[in-house]
């Protein structure tokens, strides 16, 4: 089988081939960073769904091990789903999954594995006493999987089990004492009103003191709690910031999260299937998620695969408390190669410069822009309150001058701009603050035909008393992932240019605001080719 490496990505996880979707079972275990996903061996579309598994010291270079989980007994027959891994006292690894049955119904299984001493965890076994939770006659069981990690407190282990009923997301709590017999609680941990089917729960612990993770059982007064869930109607996922209650073992968002579509998001684009696990090596807690293609099945077809795993990303709460930020690992540093510096650039309106001297295709861009004043910020049109962020970029793309903004880059552009794919803010003043939009912009990314180019964007809250905003753009090919704000808003961008390819792309800078906006700092890196899941030899 023969792959086209036009639009492949040098950095970001992906296998030589084939369909992928969610990320599984991340963890650490005896000096290596395990990350399974959904992977189709057959195809480049979605379906013969196993576990694939791979295997790293640092997060970026991987290698590719035989498959994990795969159909092999009656209650997975036609399937191998999404779940999580546990690390049991005794440093005892647990595999929890959702396997499809002989009659469809989505039923959740344990697997474990056969020899502790491997490092590599190659074999897994799932016993026979599987599945460990059953749909009972309550539950829905076309829409009952993606069991959690668990979590452990006053004797009993528990786990979360995305759901619905009705048009109503739950999350089903289940209580053990073994791992094998499992209970289900009486209320679920936590639900909402048409959000429809949560799939891949996520719940954690977050530090209010510092930006270190928490192992997932940590309950107590110094932390609040994430509860994640990926909606399958609209394919993005939501999160709240609220308070675990373990003793009524209910969960509760704070007053300033709000659950559903207007929810706050990990990721404002091409993002989903999320999955964070603790890393107890570097005391952090790291997120993954799954990017899914935007381009034709045709064209995946062409190119041999679908699918990658966006960056890893350091996961912790913000200082506001009010939601978290994520910033990726710093292991992918040691990828920078070829570096640029510029400080102090001024930019005026309609102006732009190109960023030479660096692979533009595959790239680390680091920029923080100043202004010297709010004054020229455009109203903020209240209707906009009510309309997706999506929306007002679309509306007000990178081209249409504005007051303060828009200004960043464009990423991924041809020479003479027939292609680019801007990532770029604009402030808004609204009658009380300031209103921040992040905008990554596909509408003009390719000539290419059959392409889904959204205008992705989010509103992120932060303060403007510097007169500062920055960005961190990871570009790779097909992937625009870019970090404002320091890691208040994340948004992740599938473009596929026809013209700015290998040495053919560019990046540049630009304003097309009235205000006058100073490049302060810009750092940009080549970025090298890790190993890429290459087959262990055995
Ligand atoms: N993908 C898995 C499911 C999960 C969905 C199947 C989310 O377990 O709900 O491949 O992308």
């Amino acid at each position: 089988h023969k792959v086209n490496q036009v639009h492949r990505t040098g950095y970001h996880f992906q296998p030589p081939m084939n369909w992928i979707n969610d990320p599984n079972g991340p963890m650490y275990y005896k000096g290596l960073y395990h990350l399974f996903y959904q992977y189709n061996p057959k195809g480049v579309v979605w379906g013969n769904i196993v576990w694939a598994h791979s295997v790293s010291k640092d997060l970026i270079n991987w290698e590719a091990l035989d498959h994990a989980i795969y159909p092999s007994k009656w209650f997975d027959i036609n399937g191998c789903w999404s779940g999580s891994a546990t690390i049991l006292p005794g440093n005892k690894p647990m595999i929890l999954y959702t396997g499809i049955d002989p009659k469809q119904r989505q039923v959740q299984n344990y697997a474990v594995p056969k020899n502790l001493t491997d490092p590599y965890l190659r074999e897994w076994v799932k016993p026979d006493d599987n599945p460990i939770v059953d749909p009972d006659n309550t539950v829905n069981a076309s829409a009952f999987r993606d069991p959690t990690t668990a979590w452990w407190a006053d004797g009993h282990w528990r786990i979360l089990v995305g759901s619905k009923r009705k048009h109503r997301g739950i999350a089903y709590l289940y209580r053990s004492r073994d791992f094998k017999q499992w209970v289900k609680a009486k209320h679920p941990l936590h639900s909402s009103p048409k959000t429809g089917m949560w799939e891949c729960p996520d719940f954690f612990p977050v530090s209010l003191s510092g930006q270190n993770g928490l192992e997932t059982s940590v309950v107590g007064q110094n932390v609040k709690h994430v509860l994640k869930v990926s909606l399958d109607l609209t394919r993005y996922e939501y999160y709240t910031v609220g308070t675990y209650d373990k003793k009524k073992d209910r969960y509760t968002p704070d007053n300033t999260s709000v659950d559903g579509w207007g929810g706050l998001r990990f990721d404002y684009g091409n993002f989903y299937a999320s999955k964070t696990f603790f890393d107890p090596s570097k005391n952090r807690r790291i997120l993954w998620g799954w990017a899914n293609e935007s381009d034709s099945v045709k064209d995946d077809m062409q190119k041999g695969w679908a699918g990658i795993q966006a960056i890893p990303r350091r996961i912790s709460l913000d200082a506001s408390r009010k939601q978290v930020i994520q910033w990726p690992v710093e292991e992918l540093e040691t990828l920078r190669g070829q570096k640029v510096q510029l400080n102090n650039q001024k930019l005026q309106q309609g102006e732009h410069f190109e960023v030479k001297g660096i692979t533009a295709v595959q790239a680390d861009v680091d920029v923080t822009f100043s202004f010297p004043s709010l004054d020229k910020a455009e109203p903020f049109d209240p209707k906009w309150a009510e309309l997706d962020a999506l929306d007002v970029c679309a509306q007000k793309g990178s081209k249409a001058q504005g007051g303060l903004g828009p200004f960043g880059l464009l990423t991924l552009a041809s020479e003479n701009l027939e292609e680019f794919t801007p990532v770029f803010f604009r402030i808004f003043k609204a009658p009380t603050k300031h209103v921040v939009l992040l905008c990554s912009d596909a509408t003009s990314s390719s000539l290419g035909n059959g392409l889904y180019k959204p205008s992705f964007a989010g509103f992120v809250d932060v303060d403007l008393t510097k007169k500062q905003l920055s960005l961190r753009s990871l570009i790779d090919h097909s992937v625009v992932e870019t970090f404002g704000a320091g890691g208040k808003i994340v948004i992740l961008s599938r473009v596929y240019p026809k013209l700015g390819v290998f040495d053919k792309a560019h990046l540049f800078v630009f304003n097309n605001g009235s205000e006058t906006i100073t490049v302060e700092n810009l750092n940009a890196w080549s970025m090298k080719q890790p190993l890429m899941n290459a087959p262990i030899r055995k």
